[in-house]
Parts: structure tokens; sequence; C-alpha cells
């Protein structure tokens, strides 16, 4: 995969590039991170993720390679070491660019390359990215760290520190951070603090101020204590958020669960575990009615629930948040009376309710990407404000200068319309710009719901969700599924479409597609339909024929699964 032949490179290097990289000392402690014969990874959707053992030369070379993207930016760049939802025994690392959004294509690639190199081609492929990269290997390089709470990410970081010195460069080593937190320090770093101030009082100083301003503008304010059950997934963000709490304190109160003094993380809890089990975490006791929140491991993820009267469980995924908060965003441009427009993203995941009632409803304009955040950010920032949200509860608002420009042209309007314009003011601070996040985004909800007297029943019923049905099908190999449409159609294996759409055909309200997944060795099947019977049925058929046509491996997907 990585194609330079020896004898190229050797000719190509130029004295410059030896003298600017000490090959002797990235060899020398390559070997104390010593990569494990034969071991393939690839730089998935999410950066790396697996056993966290096999990890230790993944992250010195991905201290070398941001070491080398931050002297080709010249600008700070982050690396995170987490594997997020993923079991206590995995871990992973990804790199944050300049403006905290992810690494581009181009050295995602490069990433694999180096992170696959045997010992002995190293120096080699070093040499090739800073020689394709135009990379001034004289230029400084500032890099910073930050990781989650698994016994495994403290060692794993200091080796990212390791790659990132051998080549000369700079660090800050935040220790434990939520993912959202090292990408708004990459942000503010690289804005010259225009952004924010790069230190975790600056996050939670920033982030609070915002939203006690917001919430004094509530009208029930005052006479209804605002409280909120949160399930941290045993993860970081139990840790941020106490250290943040008083800070609003006077505005909400949170209550924590699963923070980590006992339970194993992200085990039987989370958000991810709420979405996709569509029950409560362990560990939490719910009341009728009361709201609830589960954070993913490393609070870049936020789900809602409650119970009702009858004890009955109800979801509110991320689809349903793009929609509370496209709607009261809208609201306000409605009010302020500006032309500038407002569009929701989505995947093909969006239950095909939050679709219908956002384009029919709110008479909002809908998109819809790739799966992995970096397609839906990308196309959020062609808009004045683009919201964007995975219904797994990934997601974020972005809005454009000419917003800001709205807002400071505000003073000259009438009271009502600057009113509006200082909400707006507020929500752009209290939204994490640089990428999802679990603590922003749920500041926002409670001061959106405040600020509309909405219970979460209320908010629950803007919409009804569509049954749907999720499934994996086990494939030799699933790159012979290849898909166009944002994931929505089947363009290989030859025939795996028209039979989807054959399928479908026999159900109302009726949707399905399948797709490689980006971190797992699976084909990912998803069905919706007007009944929970037929979503099923549905995505078992269509297993069926993802299992006959492209190249199904062990068990048989049955009926009833
Ligand atoms: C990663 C992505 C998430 C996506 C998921 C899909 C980021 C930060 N995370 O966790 O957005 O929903 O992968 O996984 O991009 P899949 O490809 O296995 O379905
Ligand atoms: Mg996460």
């Amino acid at each position: 995969i990585c194609p330079v032949a020896a004898q190229e490179w050797t000719v190509q290097v130029g004295q410059d590039l030896l003298v600017a990289m000490d090959l002797g000392a990235v060899t020398k402690y390559s070997a104390l991170h010593a990569k494990p014969s034969g071991l393939i990874l690839q730089y998935g959707t999410a950066g790396f993720r697996t056993k966290a053992e096999h990890l230790d030369h993944v992250m010195f070379r991905m201290g070398l390679l941001a070491a080398l993207r931050s002297k080709q930016t010249k600008s700070t760049i982050g690396v995170m070491v987490t594997a997020s939802h993923n079991p206590e025994e995995d871990n992973g690392v990804k790199l944050v660019d300049p403006l905290g959004e992810m690494l581009a294509p181009s050295w995602e690639e490069h990433a694999t390359c180096l992170a696959n190199a045997e010992e002995q081609d190293m120096q080699r492929v070093l040499i090739d990215i800073s020689e394709k990269e135009a990379v001034n290997l004289q230029q400084n390089a500032f890099v910073v760290v930050g990781r989650d709470t698994r016994p495994s990410s403290e060692k794993l970081s200091q080796s990212v520190i390791d790659g990132v010195t051998v080549l000369g460069g700079e660090f800050h080593d935040y220790g434990l951070l939520t993912t959202p937190q090292l990408h708004y320090m990459v942000y503010c770093r690289n804005t010259g603090s225009r952004y924010g101030k790069a230190t975790l009082e600056g996050y939670y100083q920033k982030l609070s101020k915002a939203f006690m301003e917001l919430i004094k503008q509530a009208s029930c304010s005052g006479d209804e204590y605002r409280s909120l059950k949160v399930d941290c997934a045993n993860g970081i963000g139990a840790l941020k958020l106490r250290e943040m709490e008083h800070y609003f304190s006077q505005g909400l109160s949170v209550q924590l669960f699963n923070d980590g003094s006992k339970g194993k993380l992200n085990h039987l809890c989370g958000a991810d575990f709420v979405k996709s089990h569509q029950k409560p975490p362990q560990g939490m006791e719910i009341k009728s009615n009361e709201r609830c929140c589960s954070f993913d491991g490393d609070a870049d993820r936020i789900v809602y629930y409650y119970h009702d009267a009858d004890g009955h469980f109800h979801l509110i995924d991320g689809d349903k948040i793009a929609t509370l908060i496209s709607s009261f965003l809208k609201e306000l441009l409605v009010e302020i009376g500006e032309s500038l427009n407002i569009g929701v993203v989505q995947t093909a995941y969006a239950n095909g309710s939050s679709t219908r009632y956002l384009e029919e409803v709110m008479k909002v304009p809908v998109y819809c990407t790739k799966t992995g955040v970096k397609h839906l950010h990308h196309k959020a920032q062609e808009f004045d404000i683009g919201v964007y949200f995975e219904a797994n509860g990934h997601g974020t608002a972005l809005f454009s200068t000419a917003v800001e420009m709205k807002i400071k042209q505000s003073e000259q309007l009438e009271e009502k319309k600057r009113k509006a314009a200082k909400m707006l003011e507020n929500i752009i601070d209290l939204f994490n710009q640089a990428a999802g996040d679990a603590i922003s985004d749920m500041l926002v909800i409670e001061a959106i719901l405040a600020l509309k007297g909405l219970t979460v029943q209320q908010w629950d019923a803007l919409y009804t969700d569509l049954p749907n049905r999720q499934l994996k099908v086990q494939v030799a190999d699933r790159r012979v599924i290849s898909t166009t449409n944002a994931e929505r159609q089947a363009v290989t294996p030859p025939g795996l479409q028209e039979t989807i759409n054959d399928l479908v055909k026999k159900y109302k309200l009726s949707r399905a597609f399948v797709r490689p997944s980006g971190t797992e060795d699976v084909v990912r099947v998803y069905a919706e339909a007007d009944s929970q019977e037929s979503a099923d049925h549905l995505a078992c058929e269509v297993s069926l024929a993802v299992f006959q046509l492209a190249g199904g491996i062990g068990e048989r997907p049955q009926p009833g699964f």
C-alpha cells in the first residue's frame, strides 16, 4: 500500500532532510516501541482502534506523524488517546487538525502507512511522507495530547509524547480530557484565543457563562429547579462534569451515575449501550418522567431518555436532539427577521420520521451524508447555521461569520429582536464548534427546554419514531459491498440493490440499506417500517440477501435473529 521503491528514495533524499530529521534517534526510539510483526491496522472512521496491548508502536508513530503535520501546517495538532465506546480493554488514537477537525484524508493514508511499516522501513516512510507533503522539517512542531480514563491510556499517551519529541517537537500534555475538550484546546490555540482560552478553566467558564445567561431569559426559571440524571459510562465525562458542575449549579443540578467509582467503562451503560439496546443503563434508578441522559466513554455523544407513567422506556436520540435544536435556532432566525440559511445534516441512519418532520413541518432543508462525523461536519459548514447529528447522538451546530456579523449589528434593532440576537450569541458560545460534545450539547438542550418550557415528554412528542432494526452480517470481505448516494444504495455486489428494492416494496413506510462498517469487520443492515414486526422481518430478509450475495460466512441469518 505504500508504493515507494527503496532505491528511489535514497536518491531523492536531500542532505538537509537527513540533517533535519535525526533518523538515528527515530530508529533507536522506534525499537523501544516495536511493532508486533504481521499486525496490520487501518486509520478508520475515528482513528486506530484495537486491543490496547497492540497499540504502543501506533502511539509512538502517531506522535511522529503529529509532529510532521504540525510542521507542515505551522499549527498546533492534537492527539487523543481513547477508544470511545469500545470495551475497557481496547484503546485507540486519533489526530486533531488545526481547526479542531478530523485529520485530512491524505494524512489518514499516511497514518495507515506509518502504523503498518515494518521497523526497517520506518525511515523510508517518514521521509516519503515529508516529501509528498512538502513538510519543512526545520519548522517547529507543537502537539497537544489528551487521554481518557482507560487503565492503558496513560502509558500509551507517553508513547505519543516520545514520538513527538524524537522529531524535535514540543508538546503539552493535558492529561485526562474528554475528546471534545481536546478538540476545543486545539481550536483555541490555533485561533489565538479568539475562540476561548485553551485551558479547562477556559472551557468551563465559556460554556457555563453562556448557559447561565441563556437560562436567565427563561420565564419559568426560579420557580422550577432544574435537575438531570447523567449516566457517565464510567468514563472521563464523570470526572470533567464533576469539575464543571459548580460553575452552572445555579441553573442546573446534575446527578451523576456510573461515575467510574466502581463499574467498568462502557459496560452495560453509556450512550452506545442505551441507543443500541434501547434500554436504560445499569446503575441508574429512574422515576417516571425524570429527564435522564447518557454520555459515551469519551463524552462526545449524548442521548436522552425517560420512563413514562406506565414504566415504559422512551429514547430521545440524536435525531430528536437535532430537531429540538434546529427548530429553536430557526425560530430565533425568524425573530431576528434574517434571511440567513439553516440546514440540518443527517446520515442514512436518521429515522424517517425525523427527516419528514424537519422537512414538512419545520420547513428546514435536510441533507444526508456518509456515516462519520467528518462528513457531517464538512457539509454543515456550507450553511449560515448548520446543525448536524448522527442518530447515535454525536453532533453539534456550526455558525458562519455572517451570523456573528448579524448579532453585532443587532444593537440597532428593536428590543424583541435584540433579545433573540443575544440568545443566539449565547447559543453560539455554548456549542463546541470544533466537535460534537456531550457536555456542551447537554447544556444547550437543557437551556432550550427551559426557554421553551418543554417537558421531556413534550419534546419526545414532536414526532413518533418509525420502528427500526439494525443487524450485523459476517462476510468474508466486507469491501465487496460498495455504496453510493450517502450509503443509501449498494452499487456492488451486482443484484444486491435490486433485491433490497424488491424486499422494501413488501412493507409500508419502509426503507432499508446496507453498508460495510468503518469500525468493525461486519456489514451493517438497517431497516425501518410501519411496525416493529415489519422492520424486524425486513432487516432479516435484507441480511439474508447480503449473506447470499456478498459472501456471508458463519451462521446464516435466521428469521427471529
Ligand atoms: C465512529 C464515528 C461515528 C460513527 C461510527 C460508525 C467519529 C468521531 N466517530 O465511531 O461518527 O457513527 O464510527 O461506526 O467519526 P460503523 O462504521 O462501525 O457503523
Ligand atoms: Mg465517542
